[in-house]
């Protein structure tokens, strides 16, 4: 087991941007989504920084309204294989939808980016919040919110089911007796339910830290369920301290009641954190991304979350409109926030979609401030570490050089790396395979 007394982090890469105009901003390379380049310089400045993870974020369906980032991406399994090899510690997390893929690829992809990178593999399950994903996939409509999420569930039994098809001395590779493997030690899964048949067993044996760590980014309720019954790990996505303590003592509640232990599921809200020497000076960065979005841009990037629903039509200066249950089907957790918040504090659709496209949060600041901010979440139970959003490059370079070493000196981040794995650097504890233990209680 690693160290769970510190704090843990995660680098959100994403190329040109998670907003729709950071591309233009000048220290922003245009062809960063598609640069290997890119990708390995930041995921090397945050294993720089001692971080946990790299994360790479993944959707299945773009039109001409989607963010630049969108339009012209890697894969998160391909990338992530060729940043296994150019890094030696760092975790390597990616989204793979439950909705759209097979169970047997899945365990194979992260079973063998697990053993390519010694163990650091980890898989994003999302449920795909876009209606358009169906067109893609030859599939006839697509999944109502709820059944995403059943169908979710039972692809994360079948995947953990298949890691666990070979057990962890099964291979003997005997030259003299010609013994390759230990038939005993040899398991088929013979799963059959409501949405998947699979006979196994997988081809490839299990990695030193026994199964890929399971992350889950849904806040809905079907979404926190099935993150307190199966996530190893939680990206969160609430911007405010009371916010994100409520959610953290939510799915930790969760966890309990589903017979885990509070420590069994890591929670890791993403930050989007603008650093200056001064209060001023990441005051004056803040505005300079901000000032590169116009209110159009805002509508757009707002409506994706709806299913690219057209907000144009509505009045920009009136109240937020009544949606009804528009956006339920899609990324549900963030719709019912955005109207929960939009009707409470009684905003405009135009400050609703401003503070959408261009979030500031509380970190923004100097890096005794951040690193402040950051003390006191993981400190008062709103967070167990962070996923940091970069918006443009330099920020995790300054968050590295300038805030990582603040809270190195308080104690609460680590100076070393404790394990080799994910799930060690995480403090998780290893998964035992099913049958050893079937077997050993025999
Ligand atoms: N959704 C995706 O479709 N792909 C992603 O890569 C993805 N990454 C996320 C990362 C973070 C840090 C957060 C907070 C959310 C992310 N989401 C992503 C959104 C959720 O996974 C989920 O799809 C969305 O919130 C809808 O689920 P819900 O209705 O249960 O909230």
């Amino acid at each position: 087991m690693g160290n769970r007394k510190q704090l843990k982090f995660g680098a959100l890469i994403h190329g040109v941007g998670g907003t729709a105009t950071a591309w233009r901003h000048p220290e922003v390379p245009v062809d960063a989504s598609v640069s290997f380049s890119f990708y390995k310089e930041q995921a090397l400045t945050a294993e720089a920084g001692k971080f946990d993870l790299v994360f790479i974020a993944d959707g299945l369906y773009i039109n001409e309204k989607s963010i630049p980032h969108f339009l012209n991406r890697f894969e998160p399994i391909t990338i992530l294989s060729a940043i296994a090899a150019v890094t030696s510690k760092i975790g390597l997390v990616g989204t793979l939808s439950s909705s759209y893929s097979e169970p047997f690829t899945v365990a194979r992809q992260f079973g063998s980016i697990d053993h390519i990178s010694g163990g650091r593999s980890g898989w994003n399950v999302v449920t795909s919040p876009l209606e358009g994903s169906a067109k893609n996939y030859g599939k006839s409509g697509h999944p109502s919110h709820d059944e995403r999420y059943k169908i979710a569930e039972e692809h994360l039994q079948v995947v953990r089911g298949l890691w666990d098809s070979w057990e962890d001395d099964a291979f003997v590779y005997n030259k003299e007796t010609g013994v390759f493997f230990d038939r005993e030690k040899l398991h088929c899964l013979n799963h059959q339910g409501k949405y998947f048949s699979v006979e196994g067993p997988l081809n490839i044996a299990r990695s030193k830290q026994g199964h890929p760590v399971i992350f889950q980014a849904g806040s809905s309720e079907s979404g926190k369920s099935l993150a307190a019954k199966g996530a190893d790990a939680v990206f969160a996505g609430e911007d405010n301290i009371e916010e994100a303590k409520l959610f953290y003592k939510d799915v930790k509640d969760r966890a309990v009641a589903a017979g885990r232990s509070r420590d069994d599921i890591v929670i890791l809200p993403g930050i989007h954190p603008i650093i200056g020497r001064t209060q001023e000076e990441a005051d004056l960065k803040y505005e300079e991304l901000a000032s590169l979005i116009n209110i159009d841009v805002a509508l757009q990037y707002l409506g994706r979350f709806f299913d690219h629903h057209d907000f144009s039509q509505y009045p920009l200066d009136d109240p937020f409109p009544d949606l009804g249950e528009i956006g339920s089907n899609s990324f549900r957790g963030n719709t019912d926030k955005i109207k929960k918040n939009a009707r409470e504090k009684g905003l405009t659709l135009r400050q609703v979609a401003l503070h959408s496209a261009s979030p500031r949060s509380d970190f923004v600041g100097n890096p005794e401030k951040i690193a402040n901010l950051i003390q006191q979440w993981y400190e008062e139970g709103a967070a167990d570490g962070f996923i940091i959003h970069a918006p443009i490059p330099s920020v995790l370079k300054d968050f590295v050089q300038l805030v990582v070493p603040i809270l190195q000196e308080r104690g609460i981040y680590r100076t070393e790396y404790e394990a080799d794995t994910l799930r060690g650097n995480l403090g998780l504890s290893f998964p035992k395979n099913r049958y050893t233990v079937a077997n050993s209680r025999v």
